[in-house]
């Protein structure tokens, strides 16, 4: 392994090269202030990060750091300690923290809008990446750079008008990530042979024009399923959720900006066990590019279990309004969630793989609600619902965490706002994912991370290994 001096400059050498080099002159281009562009910045600090991960390995790389259990491997790998994830570590009882900032930490310390209250998303993925809180010239120059580098490649755009309107928006989303790979700097420099050790900066590359290609291609779907087709036009001086908005046709309520802008930070980054971000790392490791990573962490999140669930949770609110009608008693959710039980369904935005308290994600929209919707009904329901389901999940006994996710609370947020349409939820989380989970494909890169390929045994094999008969 060379020194960071020589690492430095194999990536300055690197970003020297045509592919890159064109690149690190496109960043500069969006900042005026002498402070580094978020690339310099990962140049300067690699070298020093890789050298880190050197020492504990080599002091330390036969540690043993824990045991696993013939029912952990029956039971999804829960606690199973075998994952590299630098972005964000989750508490079973405190929950996320980014770079070891708790959610309100993360809303006081980041770059906010002009004369807004909440965290801008662009900052949390400097934050990811670097473990560094941007500077607001540092944060504004990268929301310039992500809006001069939204446009859409025309087969895209077409791939996405040629989807039926029943297709589901994340299948749809997927279909258009996956187009992207047309695109991909990544996928070309490892065609030209370009060294491993580099690889990294255009995975950064990929990284940064994939977030910002995400909420056209969000808007697009939305408005052509729901609305007229139409996608206005980017705003080059805005941020990344004013634009996202904007496109989705939302942005001339600047309360709908804020809860965006919250919205995005909070869905970004949950540690790397998750399916979406386990998936993406995993499918990196093959050097599949982020493009390709990210529509197969998608396609997990899609899944009714993790990132579907906001819309689950509307459906299931909804169709028990419509069941009981408006004046709803806490024993009428009583009843109503013990019918959801007994029917053998989960009651969505309830528990959590790793979860033992409410989640602060649902902390944070609570306290967004209670700020700007405190009579909104719907509001008023998930609140009574936080007061019973706990109680009914407990006595139900399975679940391990009878505490409200994420999930329970996004999607009143957005009716109350005039998003009503609950199928289209999990593509916003996906925007939001892919600002979590980039970080960790491009820092995977930089540390040169290997193929993933964890051990696996059929039941025959784990019977004998821990010297068991089984029945005949
Ligand atoms: N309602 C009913 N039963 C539940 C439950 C819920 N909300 N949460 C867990 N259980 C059940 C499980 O299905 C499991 O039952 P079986 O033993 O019959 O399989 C049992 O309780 C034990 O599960 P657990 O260890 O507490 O939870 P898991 O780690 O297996 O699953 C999760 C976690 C999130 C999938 C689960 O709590 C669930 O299905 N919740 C509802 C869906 C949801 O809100 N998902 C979103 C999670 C956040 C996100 O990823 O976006």
């Amino acid at each position: 392994m060379p020194a960071p001096s020589r690492l430095a400059s194999s990536f300055v050498r690197a970003s020297q090269r045509p592919l890159a080099a064109n690149y690190l002159r496109a960043t500069r281009l969006y900042s005026t202030a002498k402070e580094p562009t978020l690339k310099e910045r990962l140049i300067e600090l690699f070298p020093s990060e890789i050298e880190k991960v050197k020492a504990l390995r080599k002091a330390k790389g036969s540690t043993v750091i824990g045991e696993v259990t013939l029912d952990q491997a029956y039971g999804g790998m829960r606690g199973i300690k075998g994952l590299v994830w630098e972005g964000s570590v989750l508490d079973a009882e405190e929950g996320i923290r980014f770079r070891g900032k708790t959610i309100p930490e993360v809303q006081a310390a980041l770059p906010k809008a002009p004369g807004g209250e909440e965290p801008l998303p662009e900052g949390l993925f400097w934050l990811l990446l670097t473990g560094e809180v941007p500077s607001e010239s540092q944060v504004k120059a990268l929301s310039a750079e992500l809006a001069a580098r939204a446009s859409l490649p025309q087969h895209v755009i077409d791939l996405i008008d040629g989807c039926p309107a029943t297709l589901h928006p994340m299948a749809q989303f997927s279909i258009a990530i996956n187009a992207l790979e047309s695109e991909s700097a990544f996928t070309k420099a490892y065609e030209k042979g370009v060294n491993k050790r580099e690889l990294w900066l255009y995975a950064y590359e990929d990284a940064i024009d994939l977030i910002a290609k995400l909420p056209p291609i969000a808007a697009k779907i939305y408005r052509n399923v729901f609305k007229d087709g139409k996608v206005a036009e980017i705003e080059a001086d805005k941020d990344y959720s004013y634009n996202f908005s904007k496109l989705l046709g939302f942005s001339s309520n600047e309360e709908f900006n804020e809860l965006m802008r919250l919205y995005l930070t909070i869905h970004s980054d949950h540690e790397g066990g998750n399916v979406s971000a386990h998936t993406t790392h995993l499918v990196g490791s093959a050097l599949s590019s982020p493009f390709l990573s990210l529509a197969a962490g998608m396609n997990g999140l899609a899944g009714p279990l993790h990132g579907r669930a906001n819309q689950e949770v509307l459906e299931w609110i909804l169709e028990m309004k419509s069941k009981i009608g408006s004046n709803v008693t806490n024993e009428d959710i009583e009843k109503y969630l013990w019918d959801t039980l007994n029917a053998g369904r989960v009651v969505p935005g309830y528990g959590h793989a790793v979860l033992r308290k409410t989640d602060p994600r649902y902390t944070a929209q609570r306290k967004f609600a209670l700020k700007h919707l405190p009579d909104y009904d719907l509001f008023k329901l998930v609140s009574q619902i936080y007061e019973v389901a706990p109680v009914v999940l407990t006595k139900h006994g399975k679940t391990k965490n009878p505490w409200p996710n994420v999930d329970s609370h996004s999607g009143v947020l957005l009716q109350y706002y005039g998003m009503t349409e609950e199928s289209y939820y999990t593509v916003l989380f996906g925007v939001a994912r892919a600002i979590g989970v980039l970080p960790q494909y491009i820092i995977d890169r930089a540390l040169g991370m290997p193929i993933e390929r964890p051990k696996s045994f059929s039941t025959e094999a784990y019977a004998k290994l821990v010297g068991f008969e089984l029945p005949k």
